[in-house]
């Protein structure tokens, strides 16, 4: 009988959140999978480092190559080297106000980065399948409510123009050259392994630290803002079938229902019998230049194509994170208490 040979992808962001997920799931799927990873003064490595396995082992399955968004002549030997059968673009700035305070660095990253990316798919003999991760960032202050793959973009600041070019040069490789390519635009998850200047995780963190008087307030933003928030382990699985369809497409992929900034921390602190009121101060140095008041996708076309729905309610997503952050503060605590430095967030 014939051998199937191991599929090979390539994911650039393996370090960030959905990274992590993404290489689980394909190791679980038996693909031997290579990950872009920068250079760090620390590892940067903590969300993989349960997958990691020594080089020197046989049957190794987790590769990391070290490289950089901003380097086209490494991503194109990366590439030459690894062959990849499929190739899931994760890398980018990826914090939505950081973008307003590095707007160039963004670009450079998130747009042009794309670009190089693609180019460098382009020149392989044999093209590998490309998902690019777009994002409902892109609608910005949209003209209709759910919004859907038809809803006009409408991008306001300077990650979410980012992401508008690099979504167009996806759909252009696609066009020009039949590159099996696709954009997931994908509404806001989050899991326990969220950014921790993110608001949701923010949340969780500062929430299960003041339960454990590790913390006395939380200071955030704009608490009316609301968003479409699911569970970036249900969103991996959508990006992976994607590539399995026989035909490239772009997908909105969401949960359908939205919720404030100030429904996530009466939620977050209810859970640990506290009240949000008590402990959460708007400062204005978290105000973004320019808002985007509501996000709500309407994922019907990936689940009409290929069956996708979330799995994790919004209940079940803030239970989880919190659930999760409790036991780190407890861990935070004990190191505390051993006479070791605390962490303080002061991120945006
Ligand atoms: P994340 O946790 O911020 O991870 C970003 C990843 O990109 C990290 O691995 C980071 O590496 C890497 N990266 C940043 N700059 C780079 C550069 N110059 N060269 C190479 N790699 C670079 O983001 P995420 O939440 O996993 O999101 C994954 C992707 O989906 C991003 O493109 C994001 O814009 C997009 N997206 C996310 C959401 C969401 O709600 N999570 C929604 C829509 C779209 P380091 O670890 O070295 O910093
Ligand atoms: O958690 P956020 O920073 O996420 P944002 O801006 O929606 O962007 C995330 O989702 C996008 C998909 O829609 C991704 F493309 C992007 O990469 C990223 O993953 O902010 C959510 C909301 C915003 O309205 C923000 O103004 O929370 C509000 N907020 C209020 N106080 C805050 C804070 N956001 C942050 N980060 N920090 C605060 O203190």
């Amino acid at each position: 009988m014939l051998e199937q040979k191991r599929k090979r992808a390539f994911l650039t962001g393996i370090s960030g959140q959905d990274g992590s997920y993404l290489a689980e799931f394909l190791l679980s799927k038996d693909y031997e999978v290579h990950g872009l990873i920068r250079k760090h003064s620390i590892f940067g490595t903590e969300r993989i480092a349960h997958l990691y396995q020594d080089p020197h082992e046989p049957d190794v399955r987790l590769s990391l190559h070290y490289g950089d968004l901003n380097d086209g002549s490494n991503l194109t030997a990366l590439l030459k080297e690894i062959q990849p059968d499929e190739v899931y673009h994760l890398g980018a700035q990826s914090h939505v106000k950081v973008s307003f305070l590095n707007p160039i660095y963004t670009v450079e990253t998130d747009g042009l980065g794309t670009l190089r990316l693609l180019e460098a798919v382009r020149g392989l003999g044999n093209q590998p399948r490309y998902y690019q991760a777009s994002s409902s960032e892109m609608y910005g202050l949209a003209a209709e409510v759910p919004q859907r793959e038809s809803t006009s973009f409408h991008p306001c600041s300077p990650y979410a123009c980012a992401k508008v070019f690099a979504f167009w040069q996806t759909v252009n490789y696609r066009e020009a050259y039949a590159l099996h390519a696709s954009n997931g635009i994908m509404f806001n998850h989050e899991s326990p392994r969220r950014g921790e200047t993110f608001v949701t995780r923010k949340i969780s963190r500062a929430a299960t630290r003041i339960k454990l008087g590790l913390q006395e307030r939380l200071y955030l933003g704009n608490l009316e803002p609301q968003r479409d928030w699911g569970f970036a382990g249900d969103y991996v699985e959508a990006m992976w079938l994607m590539l399995q369809q026989d035909e490239p497409d772009d997908y909105v992929i969401a949960t359908g229902e939205s919720h404030c900034v100030r429904e996530f921390c009466e939620l977050a602190f209810g859970l640990l019998d506290l009240d949000y009121k008590d402990f959460v101060v708007v400062d204005p140095r978290y105000f973004r230049p320019l808002e985007i008041d509501v996000l709500q996708g309407d994922a019907s076309r990936a689940r009409i194509k290929f069956g996708w729905t979330p799995k994790v309610s919004f209940k079940e997503l803030v239970t989880m994170m919190i659930e999760s952050d409790l036991e780190l503060a407890k861990r935070e605590k004990l190191l505390l208490e051993a006479g070791y430095a605390s962490t303080v967030n002061s991120g945006y």
